[in-house]
């Protein structure tokens, strides 16, 4: 069996019937919001790509040092033999996860890139030829079967990237996390943390202008894929800390009173001057309150590693 196998488990117009019902539904609320996942095009995990290099984005840095630090205590607690992460990418989070993992038998990448996965996947048998890699095209927040693969089995959800997720998104998710897991498998999941909103609206507002591009990315996807005529220049970009809700924001506000035209869904979506859609919420987390998240879904939080300078942090728990 070829040690690279890559499972489509999204039909093929998923996508397009998924981004038509998320245009029509969330331009149709008030406030307007936009699910983060239509940023992703190639240009828009590109942009993010950028984000991660920038001086303010700290977030990728801070959990990079915590996976060199850690990966070997990681290893000696979970013993795993399989390495599932979801919304792997290009997997640049995990190389030296897997590396620590000595005894590691497969790894399950699972995106909705099939590109992502295929360059990934390739690179890593290059640097672990013993390996078999399972890739999964897939939305883990939907309908997710993992494939057989011997156990112990951790399940590595990085980046920070559960805090796109609404709260009740998030108890969802996580138990069905509690589902996938045998006894004797593990989450390991990075939380980026409460901290001063100066930093915080900083790394979603950067000097450089490359997260406000990233933000008018999902325009210039709604325009291509559903014949959209939004002008990104009629709208700014904005990045707050809503801390009632201990979340950043980013949306786009129109400049002017505007009407834009996507006829693949029949809609004429009007803007107000000042009028703002909501892209993203990235939540930031406690101790106290990703232990009891986690306990929620009937998770037992084992580990709680932070950077040196406490801006971020990897999880381990248990069923
Ligand atoms: C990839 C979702 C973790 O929320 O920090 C980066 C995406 N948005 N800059 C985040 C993002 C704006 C990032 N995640």
């Amino acid at each position: 069996m070829s040690p690279l196998s890559i499972t489509r488990t999204l039909p093929a117009d998923a996508t397009a019937a998924a981004l038509r019902a998320d245009v029509a539904d969330g331009l149709a609320r008030t406030p307007k919001q936009l699910p983060p996942k239509w940023f992703y095009d190639a240009r828009g995990s590109e942009l993010f790509e950028d984000i991660t290099k920038l001086p303010e984005y700290y977030p990728t840095r801070a959990e990079r040092e915590i996976l060199l630090t850690r990966a070997a205590h990681i290893a000696a607690a979970t013993q795993a033999r399989t390495l599932v992460e979801l919304g792997s990418g290009s997997s640049d989070k995990t190389r030296h996860l897997i590396g620590a993992l000595t005894g590691l038998d497969s790894y399950v990448p699972i995106d909705v890139s099939e590109s992502a996965l295929a360059a990934a996947g390739e690179a890593l048998l290059t640097e672990h030829p013993g390996l078999t890699v399972h890739a999964l095209v897939a939305d883990f927040q939907h309908g997710l079967r993992l494939p057989d693969t011997p156990g112990p089995r951790l399940l590595a959800f990085l980046g920070g990237t559960i805090g796109n997720l609404l709260p009740e998104e998030r108890a969802a998710f996580l138990r069905s996390v509690h589902a996938m897991l045998s006894p004797g498998d593990a989450l390991l999941l990075g939380t980026d943390l409460v901290k001063d909103e100066a930093t915080l609206v900083a790394a979603y507002d950067d000097a450089q202008g490359v997260t406000a591009e990233f933000n008018k990315n999902v325009l210039h996807v709604i325009n291509r894929e559903l014949d959209g005529d939004f002008d990104p220049a009629d709208f700014d970009h904005v990045a707050l800390w809503n801390a009632e809700q201990q979340w950043i924001e980013m949306r786009l506000r129109a400049r002017t009173d505007l009407t834009v035209k996507i006829p693949e869904v029949d809609l004429a979506v009007s803007f107000a001057a000042g009028e703002e859609v909501r892209t993203e919420v990235s939540a930031k987390f406690r101790e106290d309150g990703v232990r009891a998240e986690l306990a929620a879904a009937g998770l037992e939080l084992t580990q709680w590693w932070t950077d040196s300078a406490d801006r971020f942090a990897l999880s381990l728990a248990v069923r």
